[in-house]
């Protein structure tokens, strides 16, 4: 299986460090894959462009979405002078790390309200605080993604509070690369794929009719994907490799007791779960839009933001790891982007 992310690489960024390099990786072939090649077909959108292949063994599902930079509604005219609505977007996982820096960009516009769907009140609102968001730019409410009961209540508390609903970021996750044994999520699925994955698509499911409804004339829905999902790309050849197999995992529950925790029915492996959620994400906007995008006017998209090597995504690592991490993303690999960049990344998209 190979498929492709999306790449989203506004114009007015600049080329992304990966992009430009000449340094040692260039042209070089490790795990059998071209690196110049994955650097082709990863960031050579200059626009804002979002092309999406997945390569399947039956055929070649295409999806493509064009993007225009963040618009500014216009609203009756009171004495001939426009007002400007606020979009509204909701953002998971907006604690820390690409959410928050994604959450502190959309707010400084100035035209969005950004709410912060987080499982850690307290948390969020000291992280807004310290980001230096201002009070009226952004609402925390408490999403557990862990728990499909949580979301349901989510989206119940979101629909009564009567907002509009414009875009949906679906951003959280969580990564176990040192976990030996599954954890579960209250519904008893898989930990990474429960929440990266289960938690997020009924999430996207349930609010997909208020978006619908929105008149935002750019109303969008984003999950962040992962370039260690891609099998095509020389990161995503780093053992263990994301593989969905024939699902057995997945139709089983995911449960650990009667199935495997693993979508392909495998061993345990946290990594591995984690890039297999990834590779579930991407699919999902690729679906999305195939069932979606005509009937709602919905854009579908996933991107891969960079490898920002400092974020608490790496918290369960092991210390060398994160000792040697960020330097090696920013010398080596050169494929580092701060949390910072990152965020405007996503918030442009
Ligand atoms: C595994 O960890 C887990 O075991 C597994 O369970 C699973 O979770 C998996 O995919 C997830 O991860 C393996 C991981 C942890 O090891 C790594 O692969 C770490 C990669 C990052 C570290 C690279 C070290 C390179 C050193 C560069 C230091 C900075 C340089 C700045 C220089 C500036 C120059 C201008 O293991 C560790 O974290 C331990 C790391 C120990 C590293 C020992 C060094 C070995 C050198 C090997 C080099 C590999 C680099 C390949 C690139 C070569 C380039 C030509
Ligand atoms: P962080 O760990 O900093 O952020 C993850 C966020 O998800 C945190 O706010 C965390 O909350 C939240 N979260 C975790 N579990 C749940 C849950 N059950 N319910 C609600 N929220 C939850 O990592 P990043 O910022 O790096 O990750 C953000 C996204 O970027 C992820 O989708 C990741 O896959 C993706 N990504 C990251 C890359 C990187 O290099 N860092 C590269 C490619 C993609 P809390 O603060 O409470 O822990
Ligand atoms: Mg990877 C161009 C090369 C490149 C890029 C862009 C990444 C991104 N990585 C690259 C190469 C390599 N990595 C190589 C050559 C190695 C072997 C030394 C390597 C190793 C490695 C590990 C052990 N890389 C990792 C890990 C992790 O635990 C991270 C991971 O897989 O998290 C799921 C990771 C990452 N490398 C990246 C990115 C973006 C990550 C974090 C992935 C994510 O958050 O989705």
């Amino acid at each position: 299986m190979a498929l492709q992310a999306a790449a989203l690489v506004p114009a007015t960024f600049s080329v992304p460090k990966e992009g430009k390099s000449g340094a040692s990786f260039k042209d070089s072939s490790l795990f059998g894959v071209s690196l110049s090649d994955h650097i082709k077909a990863d960031f050579t959108s200059s626009a804002l462009r979002c092309k999406r292949e997945f390569n399947h063994r039956t055929g070649a599902v295409r999806a493509q979405t064009t993007a225009t930079a963040t618009p500014a509604i216009t609203r009756s005219t009171v004495d001939g002078k426009k007002t400007l609505r606020k979009g509204s977007v909701i953002i998971t996982g907006a604690s820390s790390g690409l959410g928050l820096a994604t959450a502190k960009a959309l707010a400084e516009t100035g035209k969005w309200h950004v709410i912060m769907a987080c499982r850690d009140f307290l948390k969020a609102e000291r992280a807004a605080k310290s980001a230096g968001m201002s009070k009226e730019n952004y609402t925390i409410m408490h999403l557990d993604l862990a728990s499909l009961d949580s979301v349901r209540q989510f989206v119940d508390s979101y629909k009564r509070s009567g907002r509009p609903l414009d875009v949906l970021v679906c951003n959280a996750a969580v990564y176990q690369p040192t976990a030996k044994e599954p954890t579960f999520t209250a519904e008893g699925f898989e930990l990474s794929v429960g929440t990266n994955h289960l938690g997020h698509f009924l999430l996207s499911r349930l609010l997909l009719d208020d978006l619908k409804q929105s008149d935002y004339p750019s109303k969008r829905l984003i999950i962040v994907g992962s370039i260690t999902g891609n099998t095509n790309t020389l990161a995503g050849n780093v053992p263990p490799k994301a593989n969905l197999g024939d699902l057995r995992g997945l139709a089983g529950g995911l449960n650990g007791l009667n199935s495997s925790a693993m979508i392909d029915g495998g061993d345990f492996d946290g990594a591995k779960a984690y890039k297999d959620s990834k590779v579930c994400n991407m699919l999902t906007m690729q679906e999305f839009h195939r069932r979606f995008h005509e009937e709602t006017g919905i854009t579908f998209a996933s991107l891969y933001p960079g490898c920002i090597a400092t974020t608490g995504l790496f918290r369960e690592h092991i210390p060398l790891f994160r000792l040697l991490f960020p330097p090696f993303q920013k010398y080596i690999t050169k494929g580092f982007v701060s949390e910072e960049e990152a965020g405007k990344r996503l918030a442009q998209v």
